[in-house]
């Protein structure tokens, strides 16, 4: 059983062990898991969430070291977690490499995850979403979330963040870092790391690049993605990244957005869990096991339309 108190005190032991229930297949443990998230609901949620996304090699295991321990310098609790839905086998790669964050994880004051391997609902943003709650509640006022930028990750991040920070490599040019117009689209900020030595004017000009790009994207909300340069390496910029992440949650609290955010969130996850209990609810569904071939069959051979056969499974449910 999970010790409700002890993990509300900050027991990094308890809060181990709750994660382990969330991340658990067993449907017993599932239902555990709902309760005990459900029970800690009101000790949730006070946290910034800060996801961070960039390719591989970009820096994101150093500058989220540099980030961390600065963070821990102010006085925080930084939790990160990770996504990785590209290696179910290998199970959370983006965080095996803890010798990139040594010093962060030695840290008393942080806590580190490696993404879950797979999930089954929601999958592995599903407990993801969980882990971060329990983080909250104990104690946890930073949650990092680091995903590789290729593939649909990025998106399934972004959704569950206060605050998405995409690090880019210093190079003006878009195509070579594969960037994405959808993940300028989900960016609050844009970070060029490696800007150091001989990197430094280049970084600059990557910036510049940048910036005139976000003026053409029309946007009328609060908050205008920043563009700025660092160096996670030799800890240049970092606290500049904070002070970014702390205006915007200042100014979006101000506009009202910061949980209106949180709360659409939210209920767009619980859209998504609908859709996906309902097609589970289908796909087990003993008459529609039965129907779906024929109907498959019948659509195959012309002699019924794609509508009819698809009204006729779901009037089996
Ligand atoms: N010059 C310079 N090198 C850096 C900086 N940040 C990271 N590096 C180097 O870049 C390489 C990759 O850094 P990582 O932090 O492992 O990058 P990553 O994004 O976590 O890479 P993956 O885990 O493979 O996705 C390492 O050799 C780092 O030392 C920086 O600010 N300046
Ligand atoms: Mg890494």
């Amino acid at each position: 059983m999970i010790n409700i108190e002890q993990l509300k005190s900050g027991n990094r032991r308890a809060l181990a062990k709750a994660i382990t229930l969330v991340e658990s297949k067993l449907d017993t443990h599932r239902e555990q898991a709902q309760n005990l998230l459900n029970t800690l609901l009101p000790d949730t949620g006070n946290s910034i969430r800060i996801g961070i996304t960039g390719i591989p090699g970009v820096g994101k295991s150093t500058f989220i070291e540099a980030f961390g321990l600065y963070l821990i310098e102010q006085g925080k609790k930084v939790a990160v977690l990770a996504v990785d839905p590209s290696s179910p086998i290998r199970g959370g790669s983006i965080l095996g490499d803890k010798t990139r964050m040594e010093l962060l994880s030695r840290e008393e004051n942080a806590f580190i995850r490696p993404s879950p391997s797979e999930g089954a609902l929601g999958g592995v943003a599903q407990k993801t979403r969980e882990t971060m709650l329990l983080c909250e509640a104990a104690g946890y006022d930073v949650i990092l979330v680091e995903t590789v930028g290729v593939g649909q990750s990025e998106y399934e991040v972004a959704a569950m963040v206060d605050f998405f920070l995409v690090l880019m490599l210093p190079n003006a040019g878009d195509e070579l870092q594969g960037i994405k117009r959808g993940i300028m689209e989900l960016a609050d900020a844009l970070v060029i790391n490696k800007a150091d030595g001989e990197s430094l004017n280049l970084a600059q000009q990557t910036q510049t690049h940048y910036k005139n790009a976000f003026h053409l994207l029309s946007n009328d909300s609060f908050w205008q993605p920043k563009v700025q340069t660092c160096s996670a390496l030799e800890k240049k910029g970092i606290d500049d990244v904070w002070t970014m992440i702390s205006d915007y949650q200042k100014l979006a609290d101000e506009h009202g957005a910061f949980h209106g955010k949180r709360a659409r969130q939210n209920r767009d996850w619980m859209q998504k869990l609908i859709h996906e209990m309902l097609e589970l609810k289908l796909n087990q569904h003993p008459d529609v096991k039965d129907s779906l071939p024929k109907l498959e069959q019948s659509v195959l051979d012309n002699t019924i339309t794609p509508y009819n056969a698809a009204k006729k499974i779901i009037d089996l449910l």
